[in-house]
């Protein structure tokens, strides 16, 4: 339901930053299977990271419609003009499963936008406006903070850029931060049929910030912040892009992490990278942790108010984030 359809380009403010020098990463040699070949990258800074996380949560929970979501979007400009060459909001009416209406914004910062080789790096940055799955019926009608189903991706996300700033790509590369993927009906709504996840992905998919928007491919995060991760192979993902699962799992276990990158299938997730698959046509992957064992698939604090940055741990956001680096300083 689109009513207004804005889109504001921001150029961003160059910003004096010292260079950092060259990789931290140890050559490890590979025991087994297809292993991306190392090339020098800056280094993820872990700290950094959860700082970003943690200025997320402390606007309160980000959801449409309140002054939180409205402070974070203009923390999130900020950061992206910081270390991002072109910043760009989308400004667009949603309309939610229960009939309101919301006024949503896709965030983007772009790395040498003029290149015509680029990577897409998402994650969503609004949070649930209840916690259905809190283990005390009393608190399910609160909003989540959402430090790990949200933040923690664009917590990875904005050290990211921040790194790129300091060892420049050789591609172009676009960090797309999604409006409204979490306000999806409760198993106790009755919902009309409808695609009420990811409306932001849906809107950014079918009008990309850059008409005739394209990309190699994307990197979707989700739930990164989950101790001990277990990022098992996304089902939609494996189907849309299986070239990039297998060239990020090669990365992540050229990098040692193949305990936390695992080979196997995992849940089928309707997800922001779905919408980007099938309307974008770009081949988007979801780095998502999944358990199976835990009930609900994800981690256990998922859709509870014990999603706050505590349970975010910063090892994990550094698998994550090193991986992603790894990967962009690979591209030619
Ligand atoms: C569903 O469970 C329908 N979608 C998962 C997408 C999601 C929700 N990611 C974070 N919160
Ligand atoms: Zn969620």
């Amino acid at each position: 339901m689109k009513i207004k359809n804005q889109l504001l380009l921001v150029m961003c403010v160059t910003m004096s930053m010292g260079v950092l020098d060259g990789c931290h990463n140890k050559e490890k040699k590979p025991t087994e299977g297809a292993v991306q070949e190392k090339v020098e990258c800056p280094a993820f800074d872990s700290d950094s990271a959860y700082a970003f996380v943690k200025a997320q949560t402390d606007f309160g929970p980000r959801v449409l419609g309140t002054e939180a979501h409205r402070a974070c979007r203009d923390y999130l400009m900020e950061r992206l003009r910081q270390y991002c060459d072109t910043v760009y909001v989308q400004s667009f009416m949603v309309r939610t499963y229960d009939g309101q209406q919301f006024t949503a914004e896709n965030i983007i910062g772009s790395i040498q936008p003029a290149s015509g080789e680029r990577v897409l790096l998402a994650s969503h940055w609004d949070s649930r406006p209840f916690a259905d799955h809190d283990p005390l019926p009393a608190r399910r009608t609160d909003a989540i903070d959402g430090a790990n189903d949200g933040a923690s991706g664009v917590g990875v996300l904005i050290e990211v850029a921040r790194q790129l700033k300091q060892q420049r790509p050789a591609v172009g590369v676009d960090f797309v931060f999604y409006d409204a993927e979490d306000y999806g009906p409760r198993e106790t709504d009755n919902a009309p049929d409808g695609e009420w996840w990811g409306l932001g992905s849906q809107y950014w998919a079918r009008t990309p910030h850059v008409p005739g928007y394209n990309a190699r491919y994307g990197v979707l995060l989700d739930m990164v912040g989950t101790p001990n991760p277990m990022f098992y192979q996304e089902q939609f993902s494996t189907h849309y892009a299986p070239s990039v699962v297998q060239k990020v799992w090669s990365t992540a276990y050229g990098l040692g992490y193949g305990q936390y990158f695992i080979n196997q299938p995992g849940g089928v997730i309707t997800d922001d990278h779905y919408y980007v698959n099938r309307l974008a046509h770009i081949p988007m992957i979801d780095i998502i942790h999944y358990d199976a064992a835990s009930g609900t698939g994800f981690d256990p604090v998922w859709h509870t108010t014990n999603d706050n940055v505590q349970h975010v741990d910063k090892q994990s956001l550094s698998i994550v984030g090193t991986t992603l680096l790894q990967l962009i300083k690979s591209e030619k």
